[in-house]
């Protein structure tokens, strides 16, 4: 046991899990907290321009480096502001914790008009939670912190939240912290992983489903075995882009909207492996499996099982144990006739000129960046159209290079989780794709990358627009556009304004730009101007 302040206990609790950094943004509740930051040096104590882009950091950075990102905030509209970017990292299950500040004690629940009070603030706080808790003496910091650490660590990561009153940050009181607990990830039942086994071995169609789950647990390597063993074709949902090279033979890329070649390949398959996934209905577009087609799902929440499609092996496991075990069973055995290469080539070919006629310019653009990114790029696609386009024609070779805001499809969150993204990974080049709306949320924040020499490449598409709401005014509403249009200003100048380096190329000249930008290491926004395209998800699928 030691006596330290509550604040004090918070730093060195974050210090004890092995954190980092923190992105914060000060206010009168959490000051003891940045008074104890004051005396140490380990720590990095990073401050953003609004709480949502502290939350947004910590997600890109947790998404990297696959270790907890921690956001500190004020309680009320600073917690309110947060939530959006919790709720992206609770898409993607991403493990972010967010410390935040409370009312003092004795006005907690009380609903007096304290300062920044939320009368019941983990009321919102909640629903976009694996746990929270508020810990209401010194002594239960550390053990409010490293519960979250461990919960964050076992099972689905998804972003917890630890919240202290002022007055407990204040006082002296005696902690005690305990050995950091790495959970042991679950196994899986070796009966289920047999019958798994017995499916697959007898498929000749097998084909993989593979979500963020996959890249999560660190089971490429597994993937990409299994797959080759059994001669299993693999998709992938949007956040499980790059668990499998999607340049690799036996890669069908992603399914989106009913798009891909994903949506014609799962109605041949004989026998779906989904691993890591929800299997969300609307964003894949995948058919149910239907009778004879059996689904075998394996994820470490046993609650997506069976929640969207009915499966008849379930196999609640870390995706990489699971792929393990399936593996042993299926190595030894002759290889079966499987899905013929042909036919994989084929799809990919119609799916390429599908491409070619829905979004030519588009996948211009794509090519021109993808020739002068590397393998190890960290792209984080917003939400804007050549983004959309992205999951498609973008080919992404390695887990953790291929970042989404998943279903919460969060406008705004790709610049904030891109500088998040660099501090956690600084030798790799972090490069971003978002639109002129998206990029105005968070703007301000130029100068959070100025100030900490944070070189991402921001890629702004300007056509003025909210640009998918406005082509949704134009095919479904007859063309009557109103309160889609933007003005803006011109993003280059913003940025050089900023002290950030500012270019402005034309589609044509974006791969220039982009190389010129990645080799400065400065960070950088190119304003690339466009028309305003349509996104995938207002074009009806095509039948093979
Ligand atoms: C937080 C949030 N608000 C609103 C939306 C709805 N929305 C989706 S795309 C879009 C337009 C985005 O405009 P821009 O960033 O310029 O990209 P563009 O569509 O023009 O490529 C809007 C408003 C959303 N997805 N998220
Ligand atoms: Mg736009």
């Amino acid at each position: 046991m030691v006596q330290m302040t509550g604040g004090e206990a918070v730093v060195q609790a974050l210090r004890h899990e092995g954190v980092e950094v923190v992105f914060g943004l000060p206010g009168v509740q959490i000051m003891s907290i940045y008074d104890a930051f004051y005396a140490q040096s380990d720590m990095r104590l990073i401050t953003a321009r609004h709480e949502q882009t502290t939350a947004y950091m910590a997600d890109g950075y947790a998404r990297v480096t696959g270790k907890p990102g921690v956001a500190l905030v004020v309680p009320g509209p600073g917690v309110q502001n947060a939530s959006a970017a919790l709720g992206t990292a609770y898409a993607a299950s991403s493990p972010v914790l967010l410390l935040a500040g409370q009312v003092e004690s004795f006005n907690v629940g009380k609903d007096r008009g304290a300062l920044h009070e939320i009368n019941d603030q983990q009321d919102i706080i909640r629903p976009v939670t694996k746990w929270c808790q508020r810990a209401e003496d010194v002594s239960a910091i550390p053990v409010a912190i490293q519960e979250a650490m461990r919960q964050m660590r076992s099972g689905r990561p998804r972003p917890t939240e630890v919240e202290v009153s002022p007055d407990v940050l204040a006082m002296t009181g005696e902690v005690a912290f305990t050995p950091v607990h790495v959970p042991e990830p679950v196994a899986p039942d070796w009966e289920q992983v047999r019958r798994a086994a017995e499916l697959l071995r007898a498929a000749k169609k097998p084909l993989i489903w593979a979500g963020g789950g996959v890249g999560l647990a660190g089971a490429s390597r597994e993937l990409l075995a299994l797959a080759e063993t059994l001669g299993a074709a693999v998709a992938t949902t949007n956040e499980g882009k790059g668990a499998i090279p999607e340049d690799h033979p036996l890669a069908l890329g992603l399914g989106y909207y009913g798009h891909g070649t994903p949506s014609w390949a799962a109605p041949q398959a004989d026998v779906i492996l989904a691993v890591g996934t929800r299997l969300t209905t609307q964003m894949t577009g995948l058919n149910a499996p239907t009778a004879p087609q059996k689904l075998i799902h394996l994820d470490v929440d046993s609650t997506v099982i069976d929640k969207n499609y009915t499966a008849e092996v379930r196999l609640v496991a870390d995706a990489r144990l699971g792929l393990q075990a399936l593996l042993e069973e299926v190595r030894h055995e002759t290889p079966a006739p499987r899905w013929p290469d042909a036919e994989l080539q084929d799809m990919r070919r119609l799916q390429e000129q599908w491409l070619q006629e829905q979004a030519p310019q588009q996948c211009e653009i794509i090519r021109r960046i993808q020739s002068v990114l590397s393998d190890d790029t960290v792209l984080v696609s917003g939400v804007t159209n050549v983004a959309y386009w992205s999951y498609f024609a973008y080919c992404a070779r390695q887990p953790h290079s291929f970042i989404t805001s998943s279903y919460f499809a969060t406008l705004g969150y790709s610049f904030p989780v891109a500088l998040g993204a660099k501090v956690g990974a600084p030798e790799r080049p972090v490069v971003v794709l978002t639109g002129d709306g998206g990029f105005m949320y968070a703007l301000p924040d130029l100068a959070t990358a100025v100030q900490y020499g944070i070189g991402v490449v921001v890629v702004v598409f300007v056509d003025n627009a909210l640009g998918a709401s406005k082509n949704d005014q134009r095919t479904r509403f007859k063309g009557r556009m109103v309160g889609t249009e933007l003005y803006n200003p011109s993003f280059a100048e913003v940025a050089r304004v900023f002290g950030a380096r500012g270019l402005y190329a034309e589609p044509e000249r974006l791969d220039q730009a982009l190389q010129e930008a990645l080799d400065s290491g400065e960070p950088t926004v190119i304003e690339v101007p466009i028309p305003t395209w349509v996104p995938p998800f207002q074009i009806e699928p095509r039948q093979k």
